[in-house]
Order: C-alpha cells, then sequence, then structure tokens
C-alpha cells in the first residue's frame, strides 16, 4: 500500500505526478483531500508544504504516525522545529537551488524602487503620460550602500548583484562570515541602516529576528532610504514601516513577503511610495523543478529507510549526540 502524505500548496504538474505514483496524495487544497485527512489523521505519514505554510500546530497535534515534514522551500519559521524534534519527525528543505532567484527578486525590487518601476508603469497605463504628465526624476544605483542584513547563501548572492550595479555593501550578520569580501560589517541592524541608502532584509525568519527592522532601524535609514524584503514580513514591524512611508520618513519600500500574506494589510496597497510582489522569490519553472525534485528525494529516502538529504532536524541524529 502507498504511504499517505498530505500536500498543503500546488507544486509543478510533474512534481504532483510523481508524488502520485509514489503516495496516496491528500491535497490541502481540495475538500476531498481535506475530508480525507481530517476522517483519518493517523494514516499521515508525511507532509509536503511551502516555506510561507509550513504546518499549522492544530494538524501537527492530530498526525500521530508524521515521519517527516518536507519543506518546498528553505523558510522553517511555520514549522514548529521543537516540536518535530520533540516527536522525532524530520524536517527538510530544498537549500541552494533558489538561492539565485531569490537574490535575483531582491535586486529587481532595488531596481524598481530606485527608478520607480511600478510609478511609472502605472502612469503609462493611465494614459497620465499621454496627457503630458512626467515622473519625478529617479535615483541611481551607482555609489549608493546596500545594506544587507543576514549575509547568507542569499544575502551574498544578492550582494554580488549590488557590486555588479557599482554599489557599495554593508552588512550585519549575527556570526562572523568568512567570505565577506571587503564588504564592511556592521555591529547591529540600526548601525547598518544608518550606513544603507537600501535596506535588504535576507536573515531567516525565527523567534530571533521578530521584529527585528523596528521602528528605530526603520528611521536609521533616513528620508532617502529604502528597504526591500525578499526574507519574511515578520522581520520588519510592518506598522512601523507603513507609518514611516506614510510620513516619507523613509522613501520606499520594494516587497516580496509581508505579515499574514497573501491578506496583507490593506493600508500597504494605498502607499505609492511601495512595489509589491506576491512572493515570487523563488517562483520560476527551473528553480520550482529543482525545489520539487529535492522534496522527492528526501521523501523518498526517508521511506527507504534512509536519512532524507537536506534534514534541518534529524531526529536519529540529534537522539545520538
Ligand atoms: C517559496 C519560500 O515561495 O523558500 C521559502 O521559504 O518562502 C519560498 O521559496 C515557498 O516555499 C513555496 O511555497
Amino acid at each position: 500500500m502507498k504511504p499517505t502524505i498530505m500536500m498543503f500548496e500546488p507544486m509543478l504538474p510533474e512534481i504532483e505526478a510523481a508524488l502520485d505514483r509514489d503516495y496516496d496524495v491528500c491535497r490541502m487544497t481540495q475538500e476531498e483531500g481535506r475530508a480525507r485527512a481530517d476522517a483519518q489523521p493517523e494514516a499521515i505519514r508525511a507532509v509536503v508544504t511551502g516555506g510561507g505554510t509550513g504546518l499549522d500546530p492544530a494538524w501537527f497535534d492530530r498526525l500521530d504516525n508524521l515521519g517527516i515534514i518536507a519543506v518546498n522551500g528553505v523558510g522553517t519559521d511555520k514549522v514548529d522545529l521543537e516540536r518535530a524534534r520533540r516527536r522525532g519527525v524530520h524536517v527538510t528543505t530544498t537549500p541552494g537551488v533558489l538561492t539565485d532567484d531569490v537574490a535575483d527578486i531582491g535586486m529587481a525590487l532595488v531596481l524598481a524602487s530606485l527608478r520607480r518601476l511600478g510609478e511609472g508603469e502605472r502612469m503609462v497605463r493611465a494614459g497620465d503620460w499621454a496627457r503630458g504628465g512626467k515622473l519625478p526624476l529617479a535615483t541611481s544605483l551607482k555609489g549608493k550602500t546596500i545594506g544587507i542584513l543576514g549575509l547568507g547563501q542569499i544575502g551574498k548572492a544578492l550582494a554580488r548583484r549590488a557590486e555588479a550595479f557599482g554599489m557599495r555593501v554593508a552588512y550585519w550578520n549575527r556570526s562572523d562570515v568568512a567570505d565577506a569580501g571587503g564588504w564592511q560589517r556592521s555591529d547591529t541592524p540600526r548601525d547598518l541602516a544608518e550606513a544603507a541608502d537600501i535596506l535588504a532584509v535576507c536573515v531567516a525568519a525565527n523567534p530571533q529576528t521578530e521584529g527585528m527592522v523596528d521602528a528605530a532601524v526603520i528611521d536609521a535609514l533616513g528620508p532617502n532610504g529604502t528597504l526591500v524584503n525578499v526574507a519574511r514580513g515578520s522581520v520588519v514591524d510592518e506598522a512601523a514601516l507603513i507609518e514611516a512611508l506614510k510620513d516619507r520618513r523613509i522613501a520606499g519600500a520594494g516587497l516580496d513577503v509581508f505579515l499574514n500574506e497573501p491578506q496583507i494589510n490593506p493600508a500597504i496597497v494605498e502607499l505609492d511610495n511601495v512595489v509589491l510582489m506576491p512572493h515570487q522569490g523563488s517562483a520560476t519553472l527551473e528553480t520550482r523543478q529543482a525545489m520539487g525534485a529535492i522534496v522527492l528525494d528526501n521523501l523518498h529516502a526517508y521511506f527507504a529507510g534512509r536519512t532524507p538529504p537536506h534534514c534541518v532536524v534529524h531526529p536519529v541524529r540529534e537522539a545520538a549526540q
């Protein structure tokens, strides 16, 4: 009999077909799948989910025979890792393959914000250009400082892109970074915001980074500053950001991630000095194929009794320590 698994987000058709070949898949986006999981939670042995979706604690509690949570992404902020450890549940991610695409979206948001791409697009479409309207002058990237908050793989990839645009790079990272090039390290997120024209949030979301970009950090960016976020909405005090954007205490923001997405705070949509994307960092065909393949590898390894190759929680190894 095929093992039963729960899938919380749709995946590429070929990945879903591969899942269907080997598993009995309860699709939680469909009534039929939800009903089956609800009727027999003890049958579920694996969960496949997105980084922004994770696993709801109420479901986690009901899945007595859960052995693996395979995240189709790198963020584990929506999975209770402590509970996974306690319960002996593996948690896996898809590291490496999405780095460049997320950094590309970060760079695109820097460009779009400084060069007024959103405003320009809206102006042309509305016919304002044809009526003689002019876009205010934009801001050059060259010579500006990008402050990378969290110099992990994505942060480094964004820093390299920014350098290619003639920007200077500063960063803050909790631990030392061996290959930080000649980039300028700041002691605190606030110091980084002070040194930067653009603050780019790339740090992983966890209890330590929740609300790290608070009102003081946002104000330190200053009236010519721009905030870019490709990490998670929870790292930024969103209410403080909205106020700062309204009052023009910072110039603008480019956001791919939000609190409570996709039901985001409607006040954000009212702002004209923001560029908004619906969490698209890793959303390319190539990257979603590569991510899906890793999810399949992790699941197949687990069900074959092997160590899943990309574990962030590995109960057997951790128990031995
Ligand atoms: C994906 C992500 O959009 O990697 C992550 O943590 O949030 C994104 O890459 C997501 O995992 C797919 O839902």
